[in-house]
């Protein structure tokens, strides 16, 4: 049996593998910063129908040790179609057993979003989406920020923001973006077309692409939280944040959403900027709307469950959220996806996953067409 995690997004560390039904796994933390929850890695040379147990030892001091409980871990006989393998957190441990019916599987917090795929769908939003590159910056270890445009009419006053996987471990947040772009390239889409008539889209599908190719749960390759860097970003420790900063208010921002994913709530939520010195009962009743037309139109969302609100001017500002809707006076949103599942609709089998995060963005398209008339 030969467990390797030296691909794009991997990471385990083999404590001992000498014996299958007991095999012991650590997760390793991000670069320059104690942050650890992902895990990626592949078992291969494993014998079908015989049974393999596996324990990340590490898990109980894990940066969300308490979001384990209730959490199943994802596996891959194809790397393409992901289920969920039950699991439990014991003695400081994950642990989650498997009869393989192939001789190699992928284990994953999520389902992995590869840099393979981002350069893909970088390619569809340009030619079949309407995109264009509107500006690319660098992360520290160079790989390219893309931040692309879509704009159908030059006369569009409004200006939508949409970034993604600030958190590198957030792998549903590409995917959401990937729903974005799938839908874009639909001509015939008249709420779409509602849209761009009278916004332009401002997309960056991946915010943090060295900590997603190290497989890094929380940080870049400095070792920062990109999303406490919105009000200290530099060209040295987190270029990423800095690029689109520079470039928001080049352009300007009506509507800003940062998609992320949540370790511990099963539901899909958003958080808003309630606790920001300027919250107006403007932007209240614009956050109540966007979360009412989400629930109305049948998107998997719910508001039940969430975050704690932010008492009034105790918002912290160094989250891109809260640091854009006070900088900009414009609605502005986390959105969260469960790495569990979304428990309002459970499906056990994959629990939350790609194709809902694709669907979800596609609801929140829908609503924004519906909105983009009154957000000023
Ligand atoms: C969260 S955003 C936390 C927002 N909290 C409130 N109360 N508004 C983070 O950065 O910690 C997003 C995430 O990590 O998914
Ligand atoms: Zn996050």
């Amino acid at each position: 049996m030969l467990i390797s995690s030296d691909f794009d997004s991997g990471n385990i560390e083999v404590l001992d593998a000498s014996n299958p039904r007991q095999v012991r796994l650590a997760m390793r933390p991000d670069l320059n910063s104690h942050h650890f929850q992902w895990f990626h890695f592949k078992v291969a040379g494993m014998s079908p129908g015989q049974r393999y147990g596996f324990s990340l030892c590490n898990a109980g001091q894990s940066a969300y040790r308490q979001a384990w409980s209730g959490y199943d871990a994802a596996a891959s006989y194809d790397q393409a179609n992901w289920f969920r393998v039950p699991s439990r957190f014991e003695a400081g441990a994950l642990r989650f057993e498997l009869e393989p019916r192939e001789a190699q599987v992928w284990f994953a917090y999520f389902e992995p979003y590869s840099r393979a795929r981002h350069d893909w769908l970088i390619g569809q939003a340009l030619e079949k989406a309407g995109a264009e590159l509107f500006a690319c910056g660098k992360s520290i270890e160079g790989r390219d920020i893309q931040l692309l445009r879509i704009r159908r009419t030059p006369e569009a006053r409004r200006k939508i923001w949409i970034i993604a996987q600030q958190h590198p471990g957030e792998h549903m947040a590409e995917w959401f973006m990937e729903g974005l772009i799938e839908r874009l390239q639909d001509q015939d889409d008249a709420e779409l077309n509602e849209l761009l008539a009278q916004a332009e889209l401002y997309l960056v599908p991946n915010m943090n692409p060295d900590g997603a190719f190290r497989g890094h749960l929380r940080t870049n390759a400095a070792g920062k939280d990109l999303n406490r860097a919105w009000q200290s970003a530099s060209e040295a420790e987190s270029p990423e944040v800095f690029f689109v900063q520079q470039q928001m208010r080049r352009v300007g921002v009506d509507l800003f959403l940062d998609i992320h994913g949540d370790e511990e709530i099963p539901h899909v939520f958003t958080a808003g900027c309630e606790g920001n010195p300027g919250y107006s009962p403007r932007l209240a009743a614009l956050e109540d709307e966007f979360r009412r037309r989400l629930v109305d139109i049948g998107a998997e969302f719910q508001t039940a469950f969430g975050y704690p609100r932010d008492e009034p001017g105790q918002a912290n500002l160094t989250l891109a959220c809260n640091a854009v809707g006070e900088e900009f006076d414009c609605l502005s949103f986390t959105i969260e996806m469960p790495f569990k599942d979304h428990d309002d609709n459970p499906e056990p089998l994959t629990a939350w996953n790609g194709r809902r995060s694709k669907r979800l963005a596609q609801d929140v398209l829908s609503v924004a067409a519906a909105m983009v008339g009154t957000l000023r």
